[in-house]
Parts: structure tokens; C-alpha cells; sequence
């Protein structure tokens, strides 16, 4: 694999509603995070994406973008950008920013001159259907609910189409003019001097034919992915997109890509792929079920191991892929692969060690160093987030109590990840002096920012630990190009792989669960790198962990 400045990186994601507020109205913003780059820097944090901060009605916080040229003055100003783009490569980090182009907003201009003229030139730039009979399109449901077939506003015998909420509009990608119009767009920011992006929903920008298929619920429509399997062509786009605007600038690019076929895999990120990485999301839709939150799975420390071990084989070789175990999109990782009730430092840091050390560019996503929480709620009344509110209304209407509903919308919600950053254990978790657009979790009086950086046994000390191990040149080599080989995969509770380069062998061993444990070792413990509790207890052939205990020892 041709090796890229990126590879050694650690990249980090802020949502920056929730980030830190610098001026007391409740929302985070950039000044916000200008003040916290140095926080940042000292974590080891480089490559920094931004969730949308461009104009919008924010209907879903902001991946409903109006115009993709002004910052959305709840964020600050275009000056504010500049300074941070500055100030971060000052300090030797990169800014990447969201690109949401499969859609934008119903305020979007394009879309307002499609209402008054829907057979005029930007009626083309979306899918607009002329009929007085919505159900002869076809029975697609939109990833938040209902039909993707809206009314266009002010006429009744038009229908536009969104893939996700009515606010958000599906951009047309067989436009030539459209496209034009894109590439401007993102020349136009890698211009002004971020380095990269990440690429929303990307998948979604060919549909397939606009057909009806069996429907999946009681309310006669199918998945919006249903389609996406007779979707063919995508890579007419998408190289075009690289060719025209990503490769000229060098940028770094990383795909948010659900639903793509195995084969396609060297087309996005092998050599002269479409983008520079995308995220491995294997454990992420482990368990989910199209029929709703209802019928999703718990995922077991086995399964979770499953899907490491399954996504580093199938990523393995082709490119260089991106590894997460939350984004703005899913419940804390640590409330989600962490049996629950077993929720401690020391088992979060094992989860830390686990995933950031496998192949690949590790992502952390702003309050996992600090082993963040999801959140316990008391009516849905608290909930922000369209995609919750639709999952809780789907659920009772299949007959759940509002209670359960309740505990489904605790369990996998998107607010789980958008609570704010827990700086101190001040009013607010220290991220607003004003009222917080979300309310913080209540144990950030526990958790939070400034009593881990007193504590040298934190997660966020660990956090900072790891980043260090996989830069320190002595190892690097190995964690950032070393082979990737599960072992001991069907040990029940065991979850260990080596990686190795050059003659020598890492391994990354951790007992996942409560009770001590004894496991057959390869080799002879040549020198600890790390581990999360206790000593290490090994002999040449085997070693004793503590329950939930990690351990990353050169063998
Ligand atoms: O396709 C999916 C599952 O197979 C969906 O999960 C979908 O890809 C995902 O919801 C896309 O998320 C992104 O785009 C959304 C936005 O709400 C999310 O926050 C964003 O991450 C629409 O822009
Ligand atoms: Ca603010």
C-alpha cells in the first residue's frame, strides 16, 4: 500500500452544536472550538471533521444545509472559520468538513426556484414528478419516516422526493448542470484552504429505477436501501467528483458509505478509489433490523468481536479503512459494546484499546476520551433528534408502551452522541454559562474533562496513551501497517488479534467480561506496552487477566 501523510494520523469529529459555547447562547460554536484547539493538540488530536456548520434550518441540525457558502451565524462567521483553519495549521492539524450533497434544504434556494418553477432549469436539480396520484410513484420509505413523495409546496400535482426528512430534498445527480454546480461548490472550500471532507450519505446519490418493491411494514412502503441494490453507475459521479475537485487538491476525503456491495470496495478506497478512507461500519449495523428499533439486537462482546474481525478482513489490503465505536449518528460506544451494568473505566479503556489498535485510522468522537455515557431520559418531550422521534412512533404503533419506546430511544438514539462535551463539573457540564440547546447528561459531575486531566488513571489519560503508543516511532511501523490476525476468535469473552511487521509481533489481548481468566499465549511476554489495570500476569505460555483487563504486549 503507498503510504500517505494521513496513515499515522489520529483524526477526531466534533459536532460543534454541542462542542463548546463561547458566547451564552446554548449552542456551541467556532470560536467555541478555537479556544479548545489547544485541548485538542495536547490529546494528539490531527485531522479535526466538523459536522455541518454551514446555513441551515438545522430541521437535522444542520445536514439540511440552505447555502453551502455562509456559516450558519448560530456557528459564528466566515471569519471565524478562517481563523480556525489558521490556527489549526498552526498547530500542525488539518480541518475536514462535511459535505452534504445527496440532499440539501427545502430553504435552499435551488429547491425555492423548483417550487416556482418546477419545469424550469432547477426543478431539474431534484426529482420532481408531475401526478395527482403520489401512490403510482414508487412505495420507497424515507430513512426518518413516511414516503420519500412529498407535495411540492404551493402546487398539487407535483411530488419531489427525499431519501431522508421532507426538509431535505434529493439533489439531482443525473444532472450535468447539478454536478457543475457541486464541484464549484466543494473547489471553492478546498480553495479557501480546509483539507478534505467527509462525505454524507454518499451511497444514496444513485438511486436505482423508481419502482415499487414488496413492502416490508404494515404502512405498504420498503427501506430507502431496498433500492440501493439495483443502483449501478455511482462510480460515474464519485470519480468525477475526485477527479474534478479531490484529486487536483490533495485532498483527504473519508465516505460515510452504507450498503455498498463487496466488490466495490477497491473502486471507493483502493489505489485511485474515489475517496481516501471510509468508515468501517460493520459493528455499527450489527443487529439493526428494517422492521424498526423494536426488533434491533443487543450486541454481545462475541458478535462485537465478529464484526472487527470481519470488517479488518474485508478492508484489509484494498485500502486503508476508518474505525469508530460512535459517531453524532449512535449511541455511545461504551453504552453499546459494554454489557450493560459493566460500564467502568477500566472496561472502557479496554474498548479504547481494542478498536484503536486494529488496521486502519482511528477516529474518536468529541466525549469518548472522556468515556461519555448515553443518556437515561424521562419523556420523549427531551428528544431532539427526527430519526428518535420517528423510531419511538413506529414502536407504539407496533404496540409498545410508551415506557419501552422510551428505553429503545435511550438505548440507540442519535441525542446520546449530541448531549454537550462535559468540560468540568460546573453548571452545564461547563459548556454554556447560558440555558443548553440539549440538556447535559447528569453525570457529568463524575464525568468530564477537568477531573480526568487531575487523574493520571483516566480514560482520557488512556485515550492520550494509546495515541502516543501507535505514534511512537519505536511501534508505529507496526500498528499503522502491520499484518491484522485474530486470535484465539472463538474463545468465548476473548478478544485478541496480533499485528506484526517486520519480524515482530504486538499483541492486543483483553478478557471481555467480569470474571478473572487465563488465556494460552503464542510466545513469551517480551515487553508490556500497555495495559488498563493491575500488573500483568503472564509465563511463557500463558497469561491471567483481571475481568475486563487489556493488554498490548510485544511477544
Ligand atoms: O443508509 C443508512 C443505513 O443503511 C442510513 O443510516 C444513512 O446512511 C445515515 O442515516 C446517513 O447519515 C448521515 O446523513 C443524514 C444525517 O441525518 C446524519 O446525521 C448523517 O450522518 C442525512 O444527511
Ligand atoms: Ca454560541
Amino acid at each position: 500500500m503507498e503510504k500517505k501523510w494521513w496513515h499515522g494520523k489520529t483524526a477526531y469529529q466534533i459536532y460543534p452544536k454541542s462542542f463548546y459555547d463561547s458566547n451564552g447562547d446554548g449552542i456551541g460554536d467556532l470560536p467555541g472550538i478555537i479556544s479548545k484547539l489547544d485541548y485538542l493538540k495536547e490529546l494528539g488530536a490531527d485531522i479535526i471533521w466538523l459536522s455541518p456548520i454551514y446555513v441551515s434550518p438545522l430541521a437535522d441540525e444542520g445536514y439540511d444545509i440552505a447555502d453551502y457558502y455562509a456559516i450558519d451565524p448560530r456557528f459564528g462567521t466566515m471569519d471565524d472559520l478562517d481563523r480556525l483553519i489558521d490556527e489549526a495549521h498552526k498547530r500542525g492539524q488539518y480541518i475536514i468538513m462535511d459535505l452534504v450533497v445527496n440532499h440539501c434544504s427545502d430553504e435552499h434556494e435551488w429547491f425555492k426556484k423548483a417550487c416556482d418553477d418546477p419545469e424550469g432549469k432547477y426543478g431539474k436539480y431534484f426529482f420532481i414528478e408531475k401526478t395527482n396520484d403520489p401512490k403510482s410513484l414508487c412505495n420507497w420509505r424515507s430513512y426518518f419516516g413516511g414516503s420519500v413523495w412529498e407535495k411540492l409546496p404551493g402546487h398539487d400535482d407535483y411530488y419531489y422526493l427525499h431519501l431522508f426528512h421532507k426538509k431535505q430534498p434529493d439533489l439531482n445527480w443525473e444532472n450535468p448542470e447539478m454536478r457543475e454546480d457541486i464541484y464549484r461548490m466543494v473547489n471553492w472550500w478546498l480553495d479557501k484552504g480546509i483539507d478534505g471532507f467527509r462525505l454524507d450519505a454518499i451511497i444514496n446519490i444513485k438511486k436505482g429505477p423508481f419502482v415499487n418493491y414488496p413492502p416490508d411494514r404494515d404502512d405498504g412502503l420498503v427501506r430507502a436501501t431496498r433500492q440501493l441494490e439495483d443502483a449501478r453507475g455511482i462510480g460515474e459521479f464519485l470519480g468525477e467528483l475526485r477527479d474534478r475537485c479531490f484529486a487536483p487538491h490533495k485532498a483527504f476525503t473519508v465516505g460515510e458509505v452504507f450498503n455498498l456491495r463487496d466488490d466495490e470496495i477497491k473502486d471507493f478506497i483502493g489505489g485511485n478509489g474515489y475517496f481516501s478512507s471510509m468508515f468501517d461500519f460493520t459493528p455499527t449495523i450489527f443487529g439493526q433490523d428494517d422492521r424498526g428499533w423494536q426488533y434491533f439486537k443487543d450486541v454481545t462482546p462475541d458478535d462485537y468481536k465478529h464484526c472487527v474481525f470481519k470488517g479488518q478482513k474485508e478492508y484489509d489490503d484494498i485500502g486503508f479503512v476508518s474505525n469508530l465505536i460512535e459517531n453524532h449518528d449512535e449511541p455511545r460506544g461504551v453504552s453499546r459494546y459494554i454489557p450493560e451494568g459493566d460500564q467502568s473505566p477500566t472496561s472502557k479503556k479496554m474498548l479504547a484499546a481494542l478498536y484503536f489498535l486494529t488496521k486502519g485510522l482511528p477516529w474518536i468522537y468529541q466525549g469518548q476520551e472522556l468515556g461519555m455515557e448515553n443518556v437515561k431520559l424521562k419523556s420523549i418531550d427531551q428528544v431532539d433528534d427526527i430519526s428518535s422521534i420517528d423510531a419511538y412512533k413506529v414502536a407504539i404503533a407496533d404496540g409498545f408502551s410508551e415506557a419501552d419506546a422510551l428505553h429503545l430511544i435511550e438505548k440507540h438514539g442519535r441525542d446520546n452522541a449530541r448531549t454537550p462535551f462535559q468540560w468540568n463539573a460546573e453548571a452545564n457540564a461547563g459548556f454554556t454559562t447560558g440555558k443548553p440547546w440539549l440538556a447535559p447528561n447528569p453525570n457529568y459531575t463524575e464525568i468530564n474533562l477537568s477531573a480526568e486531566e487531575a487523574d493520571t488513571d483516566s480514560v482520557l489519560n488512556f485515550y492520550k496513551k494509546l495515541i502516543q503508543l501507535r505514534k511512537n516511532p519505536e511501534y508505529s511501523e507496526i500498528f499503522v501497517y502491520g499484518d491484522f490476525s485474530p486470535y484465539l476468535p472463538d474463545v468465548h469473552n476473548c478478544f485478541a488479534y496480533t499485528r506484526s511487521n517486520g519480524g515482530r509481533t504486538i499483541l492486543v489481548i483483553a478478557n471481555y467480561q467480569n470474571e478473572k481468566k487465563t488465556y494460552p499465549l503464542l510466545g513469551t511476554v517480551k515487553k508490556v506496552l500497555l495495559t488498563n489495570t493491575g500488573a500483568v500476569n503472564s509465563d511463557s505460555d500463558s497469561i491471567t487477566l483481571d475481568g475486563y483487563q487489556v493488554v498490548v504486549a510485544e511477544i
